[in-house]
């Protein structure tokens, strides 16, 4: 099994798109195991972007998470950082596939709605970094309709 953190940025929230985005991880089966609504501290948004601190659009980017609360959840599933990727979208949403989060909702690259961890490394230090050991574990009934 494998954990993913996702993030729902400012401008989901602002748009009133958290649970249209959430149902999207929800239905395809991917089982949510820490969920918090938040507004991000600098600090904290500081360390999650900091592989990006020398790129050009870093400022801005700490602006836009900081900007207005954000839903920080971790989800679980096999293979769960490919699959929410998949379901999220290409970075940039002008060449996310239909479907997508980020095509379905999204025009710019600086206005892509969601996070999700890219790596095993990535998402075992950005789930730490937000929940530390919060994540609990639970059964879920219909596990065996949707994992063999
Ligand atoms: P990812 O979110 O798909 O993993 P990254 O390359 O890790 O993409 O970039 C992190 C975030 O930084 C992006 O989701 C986006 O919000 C922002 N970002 C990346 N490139 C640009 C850019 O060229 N302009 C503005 N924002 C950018
Ligand atoms: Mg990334």
């Amino acid at each position: 099994m494998e954990r993913t953190f996702i993030m729902l940025k400012p401008d989901a929230v602002q748009r009133g798109l958290i649970g249209e985005i959430i149902s999207r991880f929800e239905r395809r089966g991917l089982k949510l195991v820490g969920m918090r609504f938040m507004h991000v501290p600098k600090s904290l948004a500081e360390e999650h972007y900091a592989v990006h601190k020398e790129r050009p659009f870093y400022n801005g980017l700490i602006e836009y998470i900081t900007s207005g609360p954000v839903v920080a959840m971790v989800w679980e599933g096999p293979n769960a950082i490919a699959a929410a990727r998949s379901t999220m979208g290409a970075t940039n949403p002008v060449n996310a596939a239909p479907g997508t989060i980020r095509a379905d909702f999204g025009m710019e690259i600086g206005r892509n709605l969601v996070h999700g961890s890219d790596g095993n490394e990535t998402a075992a230090f950005e789930i730490g970094l937000w929940f530390g050991d919060e994540t609990p574990s639970w059964d879920r009934d219909t596990d065996r309709w949707i994992l063999e």
